[in-house]
């Protein structure tokens, strides 16, 4: 029996790059051209054919390898040569087959490949539930498979009625029609697998409703805040700074303000305290990178303001907030602010922010958890500066108090430099002579 190693061909410009998926399994017949495994570099998703037609009889590599071309991907065993090929496992539910693993129409005795079989419908729904089980194996463009990704269904589940039952967007789109109407359980669907669904109510049994469509916005920011505080470990640090001597230095630059034509909030002095304090602790202002083994440093401090705007929550970015002055700062905040409440931002406006800063001190409030605005790995909360009465050793002596919250990442950031971070951001606001040292 002669047996053929097949390699990695020639993929462009890439190194190291993971294999997301098996395609195949020890025993399977494969189709010259069919994918055997795909691999995923940060910008493409990428199946890799077999060169010929024959029975898997070893494969060299598994989830998470790291592939460079020439590597060994399998030792496949042609068709022709194939002497006695590995017969299948007897399904566990007959009569219906499963949606991949269509034996190839050759003069050899088919071989059944060794797969799981499919799973006896719900009788609920017209989404055809015999799709295999987990870790049964499907047929998928990349184009399909991010679709599927991005819509968090799990491909394993999805019936495909494409050639050779290939899975198309049009099958992901009625599985996951199907899981928004409850045929499909929640843990199914990639994602949310595990997190128990909430109940649905009639609340008008109750007593009178009125039902109001969220807006455009509201749905998008929702989606990202869930994707947000489900993915990212959150830790959240308080502390209370004294800001009593920055309070009256903004009372004395009030006048030159108003004559400059802006207006001067607490929030400027913060955006210019977090800045500098970012760029002495360069790990809040990074990313995880997608294979969540490195981290991004970012060189540039652009932080996003969250403001509160009649149609929802958008974070728009200042840029280069530590190479700017407090005018310019709170003129650029007032301009970007008045164009996010009009709904007037541009893409570029909302991208690129390394760090952002939620402040609900113009309304009120003691304290808030910010949810981190992934992938960045901090965010700060600013509450609302009250006059309280301190401790200095000897007597209390009112100062005005502002209560910060410093939600992070905490598969970044660990819990001390989460601490380090809030105080030497408390020091700064405390002593503004700390800008310029
Ligand atoms: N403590 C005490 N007073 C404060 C303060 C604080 N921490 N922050 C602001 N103020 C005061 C300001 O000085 C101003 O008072 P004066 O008019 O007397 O000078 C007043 O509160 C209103 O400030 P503002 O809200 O107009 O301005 P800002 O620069 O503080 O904030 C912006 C600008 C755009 C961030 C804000 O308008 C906004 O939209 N905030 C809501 C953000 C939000 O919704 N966050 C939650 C997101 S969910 O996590």
């Amino acid at each position: 029996m002669t047996v053929k190693s097949v390699t990695l061909p020639d993929i462009g410009n890439y190194k190291d790059v993971p294999v997301i998926e098996l395609l195949v399994a020890v025993g399977d017949r494969v189709e010259k051209e069919q994918s055997l495994i795909t691999l995923e570099s940060d910008k493409a998703t990428m199946e890799i054919p077999a060169p010929f037609s024959g029975i898997v009889r070893r494969i060299m590599v598994k989830t998470d390898d790291k592939m460079n071309i020439g590597d060994v991907i399998a030792e496949i065993e042609p068709t022709e040569e194939a002497a006695e090929p590995v017969k299948a496992a007897a399904p566990t539910e007959p009569p219906s087959a499963p949606p991949v693993a269509e034996a190839p129409k050759t003069s050899s005795p088919a071989p059944t490949p060794v797969k799981e079989a499919a799973v006896p419908a719900p009788s609920t729904g017209n989404y055809p539930m015999n799709a295999p089980t987990s870790g049964a194996l499907y047929h998928a463009s990349p184009s399909v498979r991010a679709f599927a990704r991005r819509l968090g269904a799990d491909l394993t589940k999805v019936v495909g009625t494409g050639i050779k039952n290939r899975i198309q967007n049009a099958d992901v789109e009625a599985f996951i029609k199907q899981a928004l109407s409850g045929a499909i359980t929640s843990t199914t669907v990639a994602g949310s697998a595990g997190i128990p669904p909430l109940p649905t109510i009639d609340f008008s049994q109750f007593g009178e409703t009125e039902t109001v469509p969220l807006s455009r916005i509201q749905k998008r920011s929702g989606k990202h805040l869930s994707a947000c505080w489900l993915n990212i470990p959150h830790v959240t640090q308080f502390d209370e700074t004294d800001i009593t001597d920055l309070e009256a230095f903004r009372q004395s630059l009030k006048a030159r303000a108003e004559k400059a034509g802006v207006k001067l909030t607490p929030l400027v002095f913060i955006l210019k305290a977090v800045a500098r304090v970012l760029s002495e602790q360069p790990k809040l202002n990074s990313s995880l990178d997608p294979s969540g083994e490195n981290l991004i440093l970012k060189k540039y401090i652009h932080i996003g303001v969250a403001v509160d705007t009649p149609n929802g929550l958008v974070v728009p970015v200042i840029r280069d907030v530590d190479q700017k002055g407090l005018f310019t700062l709170s003129t650029e905040l007032a301009e970007v602010s008045k164009r996010a409440r009009d709904g007037k931002l541009s893409p570029d406006d909302l991208s690129g922010g390394c760090f952002s800063i939620s402040s609900l001190g113009g309304i009120g409030g003691t304290q808030f958890t910010p949810i981190v605005n992934g992938p960045e790995v901090a965010i700060l909360g600013v509450s609302r500066a009250k006059m309280s009465p301190v401790w200095n050793g000897e007597a209390f002596e009112p100062r005005l108090m502002l209560p910060l919250a410093l939600s992070y990442d905490h598969r970044v950031i660990d819990g001390a430099q989460g601490a380090r971070f809030i105080t030497a951001l408390s020091s700064v606001l405390t002593d503004l002579r700390e800008l310029i040292l």
